[in-house]
């Protein structure tokens, strides 16, 4: 047995000497060098006494270093914990306290702060890793030897990764990502999207969540592309580099930033064969703008960090505005009466449910609530609403999970109404996103005083930044008498929703 995933990832017959990784400056990694390096990341964390199975945690911004980090931490049997860069203290002690990692790797900026988070949950070590690749666990990794590194077998039912995702009730749950999931899902993209080795992918996206990570990264290193190595996305940079790439992927944000530059061209975006987007829904209006502006369909796809990627758009035939396409190879999608389960027919409307060698293993620690998110036959209930329609076709019609998407981003309500209500002169408070031109959907924030007055709007916002990441924060706080609600007392989101639907449009 071999180590599943990396025998997918680092393949023998990709030339060694082309680049796999091209950095913003000028240089960059080749095949050879990734493999040479991610050996003696894995080193260092074995050295650091990371074993099979140990969860290894990072809070790292976006470098080569830190996708050595994540080869390294699978090469060595690891478990490996991205997060995002964005969590306060506060939101990365509840990670460090569920998931006990034996490792957490931080910024050197932040390093100082974990100390004692990580003393009080028994972590043994807190390395550093900086946006520039130095840190602790660069020095350490530079005193391995090349090669005398062998990979950590591991089968596809071994444990690859967790993604913490937020849950209804405000307390994360983390998704057990295995070695089979990963490399399954990575598969099926590649030749959905018919990547080779003279792809040269855009890679824009945050490395935290499944979406830069496991779908851009993985993919782009399975088929033996070159990706561009951004440390964020900044529109007018993209534009300037598409000449000498072929695919980006990217959020629907990406997307509406790019159509706001005069220079987004049928010329410009000549070299490009392939534009993305999943993670929120594409409007429609931007579809069609888009292969207006360049001639380039863009193709959308359908994912959760639960599953990887579910469903796609065709490379070749219809690319359906507002639909996310078909079930990828090997995955099975249905449309479900979400309260009793029973299969719907073609074109009715429920609950998306999903099946296949790409659906996670379950939540980390959380047995009843894995048990409760599956239908007996193993089908994973998405949350999402859809239907399927005579074509084939998945549409994404609403969600039944309370959850606001912000540029890509998820924020779950429930943690932010929680942190609201606790504030001095607070009643009650809802979160609901609201179209936004911007992001999609704007977290917004509807609160009820108490008799003596609430905090200000900014008094509000300002309380809530030291306790969650600033992605989260209300874009506005709303003062109201009361919340509306139905006969049984529940919150009527809906009505909120629909009362303010314009709040950011009114131009
Ligand atoms: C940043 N900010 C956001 C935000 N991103 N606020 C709301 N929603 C967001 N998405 C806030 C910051 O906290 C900061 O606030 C201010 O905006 C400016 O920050 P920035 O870093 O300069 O923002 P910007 O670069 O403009 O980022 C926007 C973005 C980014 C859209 C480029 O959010 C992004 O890369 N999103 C991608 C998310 C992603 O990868 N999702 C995949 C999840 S996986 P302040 O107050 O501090 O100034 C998944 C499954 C699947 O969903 O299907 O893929
Ligand atoms: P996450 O929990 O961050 O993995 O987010 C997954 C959720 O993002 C899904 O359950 C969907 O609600 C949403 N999502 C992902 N891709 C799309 C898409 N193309 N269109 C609409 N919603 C999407």
């Amino acid at each position: 047995m071999a180590n599943h995933l990396i025998t997918g990832l680092l393949r023998p017959e990709h030339p060694a000497d082309r680049s796999c990784i091209d950095l913003p400056g000028g240089s960059g990694h080749s095949f050879a060098d990734v493999h040479r390096l991610s050996a003696r990341y894995a080193a260092a964390l074995a050295a650091l006494g990371v074993r099979p199975g140990d969860r290894v945690a990072a809070q790292v911004e976006k470098s080569a270093e830190a996708l050595f980090l994540y080869l390294g931490c699978v090469r060595a049997g690891g478990v490996f914990l991205p997060l995002n860069t964005a969590y306060t203290l506060a939101e990365m002690e509840y990670f460090i306290s569920d998931a006990r990692p034996a490792l957490v790797i931080a910024d050197p900026a932040r390093a100082e702060g974990f100390a004692s988070v990580a003393e009080k949950h028994g972590v043994r070590h807190v390395e550093t890793l900086a946006a520039d690749g130095s840190g602790s666990l660069a020095v350490l990794a530079a005193a391995q030897s090349d090669d005398s590194w062998r990979d950590i077998e591991r089968g596809p039912d071994d444990l690859a990764a967790i993604l913490y995702t937020s849950g209804t009730t405000g307390r994360s749950k983390g998704a057990m990502l295995t070695h089979g999931n990963l490399r399954s899902n990575a598969e099926a993209l590649v030749a959905t999207w018919r990547f080779t080795s003279e792809d040269v992918l855009i890679h824009a996206l945050p490395i935290f969540h499944t979406h830069g990570l496991f779908v851009a990264t993985n993919v782009s290193l399975m088929a033996g592309a070159t990706m561009i190595l951004l440390p964020k996305f900044d529109p007018a940079e993209v534009l300037a580099l598409m000449p000498r790439a072929t695919v980006l992927m990217g959020v629907p944000t990406f997307y509406t930033r790019l159509l706001a530059l005069p220079g987004l061209t049928r010329d410009a975006t000549n070299s490009m064969r392939l534009f993305i987007s999943g993670s929120a829904p594409l409007l429609a209006d931007t579809h069609r703008e888009f292969r207006e502006r360049t001639g380039h369909a863009i193709l959308e796809r359908y994912g959760m960090t639960e599953t990887s990627m579910n469903t796609s758009n065709p490379y070749e035939g219809d690319r359906v505005a507002g639909s996310v396409g078909f079930p990828l190879p090997r995955v099975e999608v249905r449309v479900t009466e979400p309260e009793s389960g029973q299969a719907l027919p073609i074109g009715a409307t429920g609950m998306l449910e999903i099946r296949g060698p790409n659906v996670f293993a379950g939540y980390w620690g959380m047995p009843e609530k894995t048990q409760a998110e599956f239908r007996p036959d193993g089908f994973f209930i998405s949350g999402d609403l859809g239907r399927i329609d005579e074509r084939g076709y998945v549409w994404i019609l609403g969600r039944g999970k309370d959850l606001v998407i912000s540029g890509g981003f998820n924020v779950y309500p429930k943690e932010v109404e929680l942190e609201i209500d606790a504030l001095p002169g607070v009643v009650e408070s809802a979160i609901i996103g609201l179209p936004h031109p911007d992001l999609g959907e704007a977290v917004t924030a509807v609160v009820v005083a108490g008799r003596e007055g609430a905090p200000s709007e900014a008094a509000i916002v300002a309380a809530l930044r030291m306790r969650l990441a600033s992605y989260k924060l209300p874009k506005r706080v709303l003062f109201v008498d009361a919340l509306p609600r139905n006969t049984m007392a529940k919150v009527q989101k809906n009505v909120l929703r629909e009362r303010y639907r314009d709040l950011y449009n009114r131009g």
